[in-house]
C-alpha cells in the first residue's frame, strides 16, 4: 500500500480546505494543502481566488522553517508553470519540502503530470491518486473544460409530485419550499453562469443572481471575495425587454443572439450588458464551447421545458438537478421538458439517479442522463 491511514487523513483534511474556495476560486480549481512534520499539521492553506497565491504558499507561509523536511497533502498536482502567480513546484523545493502527495494530476495541459515529474527529478518523493474521486468532485467544471473545452453543465427545475411545472396558465412560482430556493441560490453561487431562455424572460421576468450575502456562504470571507455568476440569456431574436429584471442588478449579464435590433443592441452594450451575436444561430453545444472559451467552469440553466428539453435532447447536460414539491397540479399543469421525437418506449431518456435527498419539504433529486 502506497499510502497510510495517516496519508487518508491528511488528504480529507486538503479537501476539507479546498472546499472553503467552493464559492470564489473561478475560474481556478478549488484547491487545498496540509503541510505536516513528525505527525503535527505545521501548515495549511487553500486557494481562495485566481491571482492570489495557491494553496501550497499559503500552507508553506504558514509554516515557515516547518516546513523543511515536512510533506505537502496537496488536492491536486502542484502547478510548474508561471500563470497569474509563481509556480508552486519552485515554491516547494525552496521551502524544503520532502514529500509531496498529491490526490490527482493538473488537467491543465499546461501541468498535467510535470508538476510531480519536475519534483521527482529535483529529489522530493511524489506520489498522485489518493482520494482521487472525492479531489475530483470540487472542481468537475475546471476538469471537464481542460480536458474536453466545455463547461460541466446542471439543469435545475422543480416540479410537482406529478412532474408538473406550472399550471396550464402559466403561473408557476414558488414551487417549492424556502430550503429549497436557499439550495438553489448556493448552487448558482458556485456556478460561473447561470444560463436561461427568452421565453422564462419573458413570462416571469427573473433575477437570476445570488441574493446570500457573504456569511451565508462558507469559505467567502468577506465582500471582497464575493462574486456574482454571469448571467446569461439565450435571445436569438434579441426580444429582451430593456426593463428586464435581470439586466439591472449587479453583476456581469451576457445576451447571445443571431440576429435582431442593431440600435437596441448598441443600447444595450452601452448599458454595459455583453452582447455575442453567434451568426449561425444559437446552437447550444456551440454556446457552451463559447462558454468554456470565456473560462466558465460550472453552467447552471435556469430554464422552462423548451430550453431544458432542447439541452437534454442536444447532450449537453451533465446533471439534473431536480426539485420535488410534495403536491400535485394535476394533468393539466405543464411538464417538465418538452422532448419531441419520444414516441416509443425505446426512445425513453435513460437517466442514472445520483443522488436524492430532503430539502427542508422539498426532495433534491440528483440525475445523469445514462451513457455518458
Ligand atoms: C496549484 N495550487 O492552489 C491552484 C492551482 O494563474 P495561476 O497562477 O493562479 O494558475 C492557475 C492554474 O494553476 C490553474 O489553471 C491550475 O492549473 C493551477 N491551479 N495549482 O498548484 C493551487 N489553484
Ligand atoms: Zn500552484
Amino acid at each position: 500500500m502506497k499510502f497510510s491511514a495517516a496519508d487518508h487523513r491528511y488528504m480529507a483534511r486538503a479537501i476539507q480546505l479546498a472546499r472553503l474556495g467552493l464559492y470564489t476560486t473561478d475560474p481556478n480549481p478549488r484547491v487545498g494543502c496540509v503541510l505536516v512534520r513528525d505527525g503535527e499539521i505545521v501548515g495549511e492553506g487553500w486557494h481562495r481566488k485566481a491571482g492570489e497565491p495557491h494553496a501550497e504558499r499559503l500552507a508553506i507561509a504558514a509554516a515557515g522553517e516547518k516546513a523543511r523536511g515536512a510533506t505537502a497533502y496537496v488536492t491536486l498536482e502542484p502547478c510548474c508553470h508561471h500563470g497569474r502567480t509563481p509556480p508552486c513546484t519552485e515554491g516547494l523545493l525552496e521551502a524544503g519540502v520532502r514529500r509531496v502527495v498529491a490526490a490527482m494530476e493538473d488537467p491543465n495541459p499546461l501541468v498535467a503530470g510535470k508538476g510531480l515529474a519536475q519534483l521527482a527529478e529535483q529529489g522530493v518523493e511524489a506520489d498522485w491518486g489518493l482520494l482521487q474521486e472525492e479531489a475530483e468532485a470540487l472542481n468537475p467544471g475546471f476538469i471537464k473544460r481542460m480536458q474536453t473545452g466545455r463547461p460541466w453543465v446542471r439543469c435545475k427545475l422543480a416540479m410537482s409530485l406529478d412532474g408538473r411545472t406550472a399550471m396550464a396558465s402559466g403561473e408557476s412560482v414558488w414551487i417549492t419550499g424556502e430550503d429549497a430556493r436557499r439550495d438553489v441560490q448556493r448552487l448558482r453561487a458556485r456556478s460561473s453562469a447561470v444560463v436561461t431562455g427568452i421565453g422564462t424572460v419573458l413570462a416571469d421576468d427573473p433575477s437570476m443572481n445570488v441574493r446570500l450575502s457573504p456569511e451565508d456562504l462558507p469559505g467567502v470571507e468577506s465582500a471582497n471575495y464575493f462574486r456574482q455568476p454571469w448571467r446569461v440569456v439565450l435571445d436569438s431574436s434579441l426580444r429582451i425587454p430593456e426593463t428586464a429584471k435581470l439586466l439591472s442588478l449587479d453583476g456581469p449579464v451576457c445576451i447571445l443572439h443571431s440576429h435582431g435590433d442593431k440600435a437596441k443592441a448598441a443600447r444595450l452594450a452601452q448599458g454595459g450588458i455583453h452582447l455575442e451575436c453567434m451568426a449561425d444561430g444559437l446552437d447550444l453545444p456551440l454556446v457552451m464551447d463559447f462558454l468554456a472559451g470565456r473560462e466558465i467552469n460550472e453552467v447552471l440553466i435556469e430554464a422552462g421545458p423548451t430550453l431544458a428539453g432542447a439541452a437534454l435532447q442536444a447532450g449537453i447536460i451533465d446533471e439534473l438537478i431536480i426539485y420535488m414539491a410534495p403536491h400535485l397540479m394535476g394533468h393539466q399543469a405543464r411538464g417538465l421538458f418538452h422532448l419531441p421525437g419520444l414516441d416509443r418506449m425505446a426512445d425513453r431518456i435513460e437517466l442514472n439517479i445520483q443522488d436524492i435527498r430532503p430539502v427542508g419539504k422539498d426532495y433534491r433529486i440528483t440525475a445523469a442522463p445514462a451513457g455518458e
